[in-house]
């Protein structure tokens, strides 16, 4: 049977692990014979999206061309995986909204990873330098951060690593 393309929405904060969680589920579903593929934010900002900043507008607008490239994705039989930090309610409810009416399954899987276990990681130093004001307007620091509020699934540091979390995701998927 074919696969049932849909959109995994992947939300959190910078090292949250949302990265992380979505490779190992990318990994797992091809591994299973399912077409899978992964957008991420850090990534998508050097080609697609790299006219864009960090302010609201241009967060809302990575978040607009991300859900529909995904949407575009899904449709194809495609299961898009999406990473990305999408601070704002609204625009990830807006996609939601548009999966819904084109009966594509969305599924939004927050990565609940606090504040400050995400600073105490800083892979790339940038909480250090968002402390420091030399980085103004980051997300979880002095900018806002919406959590979802019906979320399909919450990943929280204490749910495992990456791969365990993976499995969750998995799990939950109708694929
Ligand atoms: C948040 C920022 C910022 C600011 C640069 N705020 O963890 P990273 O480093 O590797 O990935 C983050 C990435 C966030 O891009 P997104 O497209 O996911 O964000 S959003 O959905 O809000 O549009 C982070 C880095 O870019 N980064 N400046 N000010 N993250």
């Amino acid at each position: 049977r074919a696969t049932k393309g849909m959109t995994v929405w992947i939300t959190g904060l910078s090292a949250s692990g949302k990265s992380s969680v979505a490779v190992e589920l990318e990994r797992r579903l091809v591994a299973a014979g399912h077409p899978a593929y992964r957008l991420d934010g850090d990534n998508l900002r050097h080609g697609l999206n790299a006219d864009l900043g960090f302010g609201e507008a241009d967060r809302n607008e990575n978040i607009r061309r991300v859900g529909a490239v995904a949407q575009l994705l899904a449709d194809s039989g495609v299961v898009a995986i999406v990473s990305l930090i999408s601070p704002f309610r609204e625009s990830r409810d807006r996609i939601r909204a548009m999966h819904d009416d084109a009966g594509l399954p969305f599924v939004e899987v927050f990565v609940d990873t606090p504040v400050a276990v995400c600073e105490q990681r800083d892979p790339k130093g940038m909480y250090a330098k968002a402390r420091a004001g030399e980085i103004v307007g980051f997300t979880g620091v002095d900018a806002p951060y919406e959590p979802p509020m019906r979320a399909e699934l919450v990943l929280r540091p204490a749910d495992g690593d990456a791969i365990a979390q993976a499995l969750q995701i998995m799990e939950i998927l109708r694929l």
